[in-house]
């Protein structure tokens, strides 16, 4: 076969023109790209060049490759990146040079060709037949940060082995080398076992995940924080130091110690440093394998650090061996970070710090996901940082989202976009649903007020809709164009949970984040029926309204259902959804509809408040109804017997000036009977009643009276018939 190749006068783009368009996109965004917009089909490769190389590198370029044993077809060439730039001798800093007639890939190490390998796997496409495609392209590409990844810092349910499994695989697709082991709640970790060695099973998998850890090419950090009941001695440094060694016996070559969230004497720095010092000296570098130490230290952040002289951070810059890494959270414990601080830090520290960037943790608002675009990292920075990880939620699934965000900032700063990441990422965490689960993330971004003053944008784009729309419903106006948006997105959210539900595979994330997945469902017909409920209200269309707004207040109620019973824990239960923009939302327009249907009725109630007058028992609950221009007792269809003084007539307390009374009371005779009127039901007035030819009587009453009723003026018990008792009113 003959492969027809032009390469020349080919259009070639260039990450660094400004025309964006690329063939292929591949995450994170590499260093420099120069790829053509023309494929071809590769025929099988042979592996030549640097003989013994990583294994795992290998096998996964097999994966999406045609890579034969015999020395037949294309050359796949594999050697040593030879280049002056400081960049491109960190490890897993790569060049590739892809052309019809080879490939070449230029290594730093095992990581670079893993790295490479993941590249390549993104340029790989296939035509219509099956067939492999490739775009001919140079790639030079390294990490902008040494160590990238995440820090297992967080209190609460730690990570499960197969969460950690699935996240490690996750790392290497991503380029992210680093997995810091931390969980507050491992007691071995910390108080009260940290002297202690794992016990058999648990030993067992963590040599799983340094299996695991070491074919992604990531760095298992096994950290230890012992400063809660350390004591500065002898006994407690060795207490480290065989910790440590148990450690490196089940494969560990990565150590940490951190010093949060102590009180007392562990918090002492120049005894910190001193174990620092005294681990590396004995233990680091009497191992030879064993990489440089991290120390998380007590005041990690801006706003706990003490100043003055020989203030705690000083003392750690001065006295620490200059191979020991420190991290450090920023201006707070949950925060940006900014180029300004991280200059602030150094000076201090002496050295770049190492960040421990609190996101997307979750353990001061559990009720809470923070699923939403990670920024507030400065772009600003070069070669700032030793190190970058992100604290993730205790949802590891759910933690993919923002831990995405931190692998495309990290490795390649200036060309972050925590936008388009951040969509790439729900893209890739769910290409079954990627619209659903977009539309999921975006209303679960903002931690709700907290402690550590720290909000996140949520419901970016719906914001200003609802903006206006609210603004000109409190007046009394329904915009129909924001209304139909708003309309779309609350089908949108009561839809998606199903759509994840039935077509992601990711059980994991589902079982994780189901308590509010089923809220969002709620919330998006909450949102639906709000919108008919305002639309009902405009309309003048009191029963919709009320339906409508039942139905609310019955959603409402599953919410608070929702919310009381699942994700139960002793911090902050409960299950809180799209609560920084759409739930105010759908509250107020619910309370306002509420407020102002209560306040229609209240007038109509009095308008309609008229009811029987009488003191005959089997009359005193009879109803009276109310229409345009008269007030009827409601007709009694058997006699009625009312005894000497007691009467029967209508009490109203409308505003509608009065008419008249007309009278159909058969059995009745003249003589036993009056007709009155009165303003208070305490002085009355008689009314002069005159009959018809039809023996219908009528009176005239003054338009100012309130009561009208006729009252047995005899010593008998009478009889009669209540076929019409009507007060007349005038219209208004
Ligand atoms: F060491 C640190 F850099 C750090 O952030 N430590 C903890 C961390 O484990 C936790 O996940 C994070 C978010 O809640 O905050 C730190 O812990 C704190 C911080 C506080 F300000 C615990 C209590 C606090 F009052």
């Amino acid at each position: 076969k003959l492969i027809l190749f032009i390469f020349l006068p080919l259009l070639f783009l260039t990450s660094k023109g400004h025309a964006q368009y690329s063939p292929v996109q591949i995450f994170p965004t590499p260093q420099e790209i120069l790829i053509s917009t023309q494929t071809f089909i590769p025929s099988g490769y042979f592996l030549t060049g640097i003989k013994s190389v990583d294994a795992d590198a290998i096998a996964l370029l097999k994966e999406f490759l045609p890579i034969s044993t015999q020395k037949k077809g294309t050359p796949l060439k594999i050697v040593m990146l030879n280049d002056k730039k400081e960049e491109l001798k960190r490890s897993g800093a790569y060049r590739l040079t892809i052309q019809p007639k080879s490939i070449l890939i230029e290594i730093v190490d095992g990581r670079s060709l893993f790295y490479a390998a993941q590249t390549i796997k993104q340029l790989v496409k296939r035509n219509d037949g099956g067939q492999i495609l490739l775009n001919p392209c140079t790639i030079t590409d390294y990490p902008d940060i040494n160590f990238r990844g995440i820090v297992e810092g967080f209190y609460g349910q730690p990570w499960s082995f197969d969460d950690r499994i699935e996240l490690l695989r996750y790392f290497g697709k991503l380029k992210l080398n680093t997995y810091i082991y931390g969980p507050k709640d491992d007691p071995y970790h910390r108080y009260p076992s940290w002297r202690e060695p794992y016990p058999a099973d648990e030993a067992k998998q963590i040599v799983a995940l340094l299996t695991e850890a070491s074919k992604n090419k990531v760095d298992f950090v096994w950290a230890m924080n012992p400063g809660r009941d350390i004591k500065w001695n002898a006994a407690d440094s060795n207490a480290v130091l065989s910790k440590f060694e148990s450690m490196y016996t089940l494969g560990v070559r990565c150590f940490a110690l951190f010093f949060d969230d102590i009180a007392g004497e562990g918090t002492n720095s120049e005894k910190q440093a001193g174990l620092l010092n005294y681990i590396n000296a004995q233990f680091v570098q009497k191992k030879g394998d064993v990489k440089p130490l991290l120390l998380c230290p007590t005041e990690f952040n801006r706003t706990a650090s003490s100043t003055g002289v020989n203030a705690y951070l000083d003392v750690l810059g001065n006295l620490l061996d200059p191979s020991v890494m420190i991290m450090w959270t920023g201006d707070k414990v949950v925060g940006d970070i900014t180029k300004e601080n991280l200059q602030w830090v150094k000076s201090h520290i002496k050295r770049n710090p190492f960040i421990w960037w609190n996101f997307p943790v979750n353990d001061y608002v559990r009720d809470h996901l923070l699923m939403g675009p990670a920024y507030g990292l400065d772009k600003d920075v070069d070669n700032a940082m030793t190190g970058f990880v992100s604290n993730p939620m205790d949802k590891s699934e759910a933690s993919k989202i923002g831990i995405f965000g931190v692998a495309m900032y990290s490795w390649n700063i200036k060309k972050y976009d925590p936008e388009k990441s951040w969509e790439e990422a729900c893209r890739q965490c769910m290409p079954e649903a990627p619209i659903a689960f977009l539309t999921f993330c975006a209303h679960n971004s903002d931690p709700g007020p907290n402690g550590h003053n720290f909000r996140r944008d949520e419901s970016v784009q719906i914001k200003p809709v609802i903006d206006v729309f609210s603004q000109s419903f409190k007046l009394g106006k329904y915009l129909e164009f924001e209304a139909s948006q708003l309309n779309a997105l609350f089908s949108q959210m009561a839809v998606a949970p199903t759509m994840i539900y039935s077509q992601s595979p990711n059980k994991r994330l589902i079982r994780q984040i189901n308590p509010w997945l089923r809220q969002f469902e709620l919330v998006g017909n909450a949102g639906k029926e709000t919108m008919e409920m305002a639309n009902a209200w405009i309309n003048k269309d009191e029963m919709s309204t009320w339906q409508n707004y039942s139905a609310v207040t019955a959603l409402f109620d599953s919410i608070q259902e929702v919310d009381r019973n699942f994700n139960k824990n002793d911090f902050q239960p409960g299950v809180k959804t799209a609560s920084k923009v759409i739930m105010p939302f759908i509250q107020q327009v619910y309370k306002q509809v509420g407020n102002e249907l209560l306040a229609r009725h209240e007038d109509e109630m009095q308008s309609s408040s008229s009811q029987i007058y009488s003191n005959v028992e089997q009359l005193k609950t009879q109803p009276v109804s109310e229409r345009e221009d008269e007030i009827v007792i409601v007709p009694v269809f058997q006699p009625i017997k009312i005894k000497p003084g007691e009467y029967v007539g209508i009490q109203t307390i409308s505003n509608k000036k009065m008419n008249s009374i007309s009278l159909n009371l058969p059995l009745s005779s003249d003589n036993w009977r009056l007709f009155e009127s009165s303003v208070d039901g305490k002085t009355w007035n008689q009314l002069k009643v005159t009959k018809d030819e039809d023996d219908m009587e009528s009176a005239i009453v003054s338009p100012d009276i309130r009561y009208v009723r006729m009252i047995n003026n005899s010593p008998k018990e009478q009889t009669f018939f209540l076929m019409d008792f009507t007060l007349q009113t005038n219209k208004v």
